[in-house]
């Protein structure tokens, strides 16, 4: 009940404040792998007294900023945070430890943190050291800004998300004459943001071949290129392509001549097996992977369970004749892959349909 030790009280502002932490650690995505974004704000009497993200691995959490800009003003207030306190000693003191010394009141949880080295300790002891303690307040979202984090430190691979834009009648590209893009402006800034906001973005071989796509972030105000990643089982990927540059991951097979594309500054992965190449990415502390193609590798990701997202984005236009976002054996109703916790919006004249395959991993 409400009044047990450690309930859950909620006040009717706490989803409020939540939502400017999150969007505090937004400020975070795409920068701070091995590491989750996270964001907090502390709050006084009603008022903002401090707020900070977690910038990068390796510089102070996003609490500790928090704590810093509002001094002593930080003495009874409650703070709201993204992800659960730490309360371990690794590149950083135990933040845990630093609400308390600061003289938080409350602490506001949105989702509790997978860590090993965390997983609940946290909370513990803010509580066992008489802090009153809420977890949970807006922890869907939480949880998908943070799945490349959760799904790099429980699965050891990127959250991976399959991106593709087609027409009304489920076509990306057109086999007539002439394919210029499918969707308008608006859908194309919001792929700008997602290859800001994840780790790497991965396309095949078969789409460097096609279309030598360069893989970068345009029109982004302080965007950042994620890491290309070509998955070229035969090292086909010509020293010529646009996306080929120092820190390029290409994951080949084990048997593949790659010495051609050594000198190039690209880091050559040998992988077996798709299970095999996503683990290599973890390795290289890619936390989230935005897979934009081509179909080929798409199905191959889908069919091994791969792709943990889908975003689609789908334009009011007819082809009558192309290529399917996927070309995987045939299956029957009943056995579609359904996507669950939809998100749906319209971006200019297009919609943008996004969901899940794959749950993401809690504590
Ligand atoms: C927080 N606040 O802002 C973040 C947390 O190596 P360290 O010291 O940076 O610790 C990294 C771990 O701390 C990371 O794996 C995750 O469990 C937690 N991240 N925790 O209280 C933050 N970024
Ligand atoms: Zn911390």
């Amino acid at each position: 009940g409400m009044n047990s030790p450690g309930a859950a009280t909620l006040l009717p502002e706490d989803e409020a404040w939540m939502a400017l932490a999150l969007a505090e650690a937004a400020r975070g995505l795409g920068r701070t792998a091995p590491n989750p974004p996270v964001g907090c704000v502390l709050v006084r009497r009603g008022e903002v007294v401090g707020r900070g993200f977690h910038p990068r691995a390796g510089e102070p959490h996003a609490e500790v900023f928090a704590l810093r800009g509002a001094g002593e003003r930080a003495r009874g207030a409650t703070a709201y945070v993204t992800l659960e306190p730490c309360s371990h000693f690794g590149r950083t003191p135990p933040c845990a430890d630093a609400l308390l010394a600061a003289g938080i009141a409350r602490v506001v949880v949105a989702a509790l943190d997978p860590n090993p080295k965390v997983a609940g300790r946290g909370v513990r002891r803010l509580r066992e050291a008489g802090v009153e303690v809420t977890v949970g307040v807006r922890e869907a979202e939480a949880a998908r800004q943070q799945a490349g984090f959760r799904s790099l430190v429980t699965r050891g691979r990127p959250w991976v998300v399959y991106k593709y834009a087609m027409t009304l009648d489920g076509r990306v590209a057109a086999t007539g004459e002439g394919n210029g893009p499918v969707t308008s402006a608006p859908a194309r800034e919001r792929v700008m943001r997602w290859r800001d906001e994840l780790d790497a973005l991965a396309v095949g071989v078969g789409t460097v071949l096609a279309d030598d796509p360069r893989l970068t972030v345009r029109g982004v105000m302080g965007g950042r290129d994620p890491r290309p990643v070509i998955f070229d089982r035969q090292a086909r990927t010509p020293l010529s392509a646009r996306a080929l540059r120092p820190g390029t991951v290409i994951v080949t097979s084990p048997w593949a001549d790659a010495g051609r594309l050594a000198d190039t500054g690209a880091t050559v992965l040998r992988a077996a097996s798709l299970p095999e190449a996503l683990h290599a990415l973890g390795d290289l502390h890619l936390s989230s992977l935005l897979l934009e193609g081509g179909p080929t590798l798409a199905t191959a990701f889908v069919e091994a369970g791969l792709v943990d997202e889908v975003r689609a984005l789908v334009a009011p236009k007819l082809l009558g004749a192309g290529l399917s976002p996927l070309c995987g054996p045939p299956r029957g109703m009943a056995d579609a892959l359904v996507l669950r916790d939809l998100h749906t919006e319209i971006l200019g004249p297009d919609l943008l349909v996004s969901g899940l395959l794959n749950d993401i991993p809690r504590l």
